[in-house]
C-alpha cells in the first residue's frame, strides 16, 4: 500500500481549521487535525513544503517509522508547529489503519474501557448572576460537569469572559486585542463565586476552573487552599509551567487537584510534572502534541502515577481532534475526564462527526476509522481569516501571561 497524495485544506467556518487529507493507491483515505489557534499557516508552511512531499510513496501502515522520520530524523525536534503538523498526519495515518481494519478507532487501539465518555463544558459570565445563569443552562442540557468562568469586579476584559452573543474567546481580531488583569481582585473574588455556585447547586456536579497561567506558585497555593472547602474536580494552569519547580510549592499548601498540559508538545515537557506526581490530570492533546503515536505513550506513563487524563477540547480544536480524542477516551484505562466546547453548526456542517451527546456524556460512535470526515467543497467555501488570540496587561501597563 502507499500514499500516492498528501494535502492541507485550510477553511474559516466562523474560525480557522486546518486539515491534513492522506490518499493511497486503494482509494481509502484518512483525514487529521493540524490546527493552531492564531498561527494556523506556519503549520500549513511546514507541512506543504517540508512534510507531505516526504509521504509520498509511503506505507501509510507504517505509523511509527513515519513518526519517528518526521520526528527523530529531523534535527530541530519539538516545538508546537512542529508537532501539530505531525498529529495532523498521525491522526490521518490511524484514521487509514483503523478503516482498512474495517474498524472505529477505539478497536484497534485496545477496545473500549468505560460504556460512555465523561465531559465538562463551560460556563462563563461577566458577573456572578449571569455565571449562575450559565450553570443553570449548562445542566438543564444534562452535563454533569462544568468549567466555571467569571468576570471579576474591576477588571474591565478577561480570560474566559464571552462577548454578548459570542463564544468565549472567539479569537476573531486581525492583530491581538488588550485584555487586563489583577491578581489581587481575581484572587478575593474567586471564592466567593465557588461559594454562590455550591449554595445554589450543591455538590452533585463537578466544578472545574481554569486559571490561565495568571499567578504566582504562592498566589496559586492561597487559591488552591482557599478554594479547598469547594471541592475542584480540578484547577487547571494556575501559573506557566516553564518552570516546573513552581509546583512543588502549590503541591505543599493545597490539596486542590491540578490540571496542567494544554500548551504541552512533547512527553517530555509533562514527565517531571507526572513523575514527581505534581499535578493530577494531564491535558496535553492529540493535535499539538503529535498525535496518537505519542499521546498514547504520554497516558501509560502517567498512569504510572496515578496521573489521569483531562484532554483539551476548546472550539479551536477541529471536530477531526474531537472524534479522534473520543475514540482515545474510550480506551484509555486512565481517563479522567474530556473538555468539551460545541462547534457551531455551520463548523459541523463542514466537518460530519459520527460521535454523539447524550446526557452529559459522548460515544465516539461505532464508524469506521475516527468518524469524521470533511465536505471539501462547502469548506472551500469558507476561506482562511487571520486570527489572533489577545495579549494581557496588568493595570499598571505590564505584559502579563495570556
Ligand atoms: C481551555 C483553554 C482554551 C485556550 C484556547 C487557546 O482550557 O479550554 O485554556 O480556552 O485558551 O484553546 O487556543
Ligand atoms: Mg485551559
Amino acid at each position: 500500500m502507499k500514499i500516492v497524495d498528501a494535502k492541507v485544506i485550510v477553511t474559516c467556518p466562523g474560525r480557522n481549521f486546518v486539515t491534513v487529507k492522506i490518499m493511497t493507491d486503494q482509494g481509502i483515505y484518512g483525514i487529521g487535525d493540524a490546527t493552531l489557534n492564531g498561527r494556523e499557516k506556519s503549520v500549513v508552511s511546514y507541512l506543504e513544503d517540508y512534510l507531505l512531499p516526504m509521504l509520498i510513496g509511503r506505507d501509510p501502515q507504517q505509523i511509527e517509522d513515519i513518526w519517528q522520520y518526521f520526528y527523530r530524523g529531523v534535527y530541530w525536534r519539538r516545538g508546537p508547529i512542529g508537532m501539530t503538523a505531525i498529529a495532523g498526519i498521525d491522526v490521518a495515518l490511524w484514521d487509514i489503519k483503523a478503516k482498512l481494519a474495517n474498524m472505529p478507532l477505539y478497536q484497534l487501539l485496545g477496545g473500549r474501557s468505560r460504556d460512555r465518555i465523561l465531559v465538562y463544558s463551560h460556563a462563563n459570565g461577566k458577573d456572578l448572576d449571569s455565571t449562575l445563569d450559565a450553570v443553570r443552562k449548562a445542566k438543564e442540557k444534562g452535563y454533569k460537569a462544568v468549567r466555571i468562568q467569571c468576570g471579576v469586579p474591576g477588571i474591565a476584559k478577561m480570560y474566559g469572559i464571552a462577548k454578548s452573543n459570542k463564544a468565549y474567546e472567539p479569537a476573531d481580531s486581525d492583530l491581538p486585542m488588550e485584555e487586563s488583569w489583577s491578581s489581587e481582585k481575581y484572587m478575593k473574588f474567586i471564592p466567593e463565586v465557588f461559594d454562590a455556585v455550591r449554595k445554589e447547586f450543591g455538590y452533585d456536579i463537578h466544578l472545574l476552573h481554569d486559571v490561565h497561567h495568571r499567578l504566582t506558585p504562592i498566589e496559586a497555593a492561597r487559591v488552591g487552599k482557599d478554594l479547598e472547602p469547594y471541592r475542584l474536580f480540578w484547577m487547571e494552569d494556575p501559573v506557566p509551567a516553564e518552570n516546573q519547580e513552581s509546583f512543588k510549592l502549590i503541591r505543599q499548601h493545597t490539596t486542590t487537584p491540578l490540571a496542567v498540559g494544554e500548551v504541552f508538545n512533547s512527553i517530555h515537557d509533562c514527565r517531571e510534572l507526572i513523575q514527581n506526581q505534581m499535578i493530577d490530570y494531564i491535558r496535553t492533546t492529540i493535535v499539538h502534541a503529535g498525535g496518537i503515536t505519542q499521546l498514547r505513550r504520554i497516558a501509560d506513563f502517567a498512569s504510572l502515577y496515578n496521573v489521569r487524563t483531562g484532554f483539551h477540547g476548546a472550539t479551536d480544536l477541529s471536530p477531526v481532534c474531537m472524534g479522534a480524542a473520543l475514540h482515545f477516551d474510550y480506551w484509555v484505562p486512565n481517563f479522567g475526564i474530556q473538555e468539551h466546547m460545541a462547534h457551531s453548526p455551520q463548523m459541523e456542517e463542514v466537518f460530519t462527526r459520527a460521535y454523539e451527546f447524550n446526557d452529559g456524556y459522548f460515544t465516539p460512535g461505532e464508524k469506521i476509522g475516527h468518524g469524521v470526515d470533511i465536505d471539501e467543497k462547502l469548506a472551500a467555501k469558507y476561506p482562511y481569516k487571520r486570527a489572533c488570540l489577545p495579549v494581557n496587561r496588568l493595570e499598571d501597563g505590564t505584559l502579563w501571561h495570556w
